[in-house]
């Protein structure tokens, strides 16, 4: 019997907190980055495991940068399962409304994340008006709990893996 090995990418705007996320859940996980104003921002990917249910869980992380279209479209191949983690602080704007659309229309299987909701200004109520069809959780990405509860509602909902993940990249 072959393991069950579950692709899941991480999608989101610029500094929507997807590497935060994946470093939450796997402290080992390993991120492509550079430094920009205020910190530093994923120029490659960011690449996790995480242990869900006794299923092998791989968590890519993707660049928020809109000019890494091209990183997203590779990254993505193959994936059994996405989140699309919003920034409770910003409006659901033209970007990632493009995210949004465009995994609907992959009919891959994708819940949505609504992250830093603890923050003062945070406007989850609003953001969700934008979405239907989908699970959503309000997480913040530095809580491992609440975080990896997210993550295991939605791998509960997943199918087994198709088997795209060859490679341990650690
Ligand atoms: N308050 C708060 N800040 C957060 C949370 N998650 C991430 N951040 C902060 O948001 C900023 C951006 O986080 P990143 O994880 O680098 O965001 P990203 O989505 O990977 O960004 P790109 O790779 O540039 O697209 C950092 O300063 C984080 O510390 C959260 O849940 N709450
Ligand atoms: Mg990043």
């Amino acid at each position: 019997m072959t393991e069950d090995k579950l692709k899941i990418v991480v999608f989101g705007a610029f500094g929507a907190g997807k590497t935060t996320l994946i470093r939450t859940l796997d402290p080992l996980s390993k991120h492509v980055e550079a430094d920009c104003t205020g910190g530093s921002t994923t120029i490659a990917l960011d690449f996790g495991k995480v242990d869900v249910n006794g299923r092998h869980v791989y968590l890519f992380g993707t660049p928020g940068q809109e000019r890494f279209e091209f990183a997203r479209e590779i990254i993505g191949k193959g994936m059994d399962g996405a989140i699309l983690l919003v920034d409770a602080t910003c409006p659901f704007d033209e970007f990632v409304g493009h995210l949004y659309d465009s995994l609907t229309g992959s009919h891959i299987p994708f819940v949505v994340m609504i992250n830093k909701y603890e923050e003062v200004g945070a406007q989850a109520a609003a953001l969700k008006k934008h979405i239907s069809g989908v699970p959503v959780h309000a997480i913040s990405a530095k809580d491992r709990q609440l975080a990896f509860d997210a993550l295991c509602t939605f791998v509960a909902t997943l199918p087994p893996g198709h088997g795209h993940v060859h490679h341990d990249l650690s």
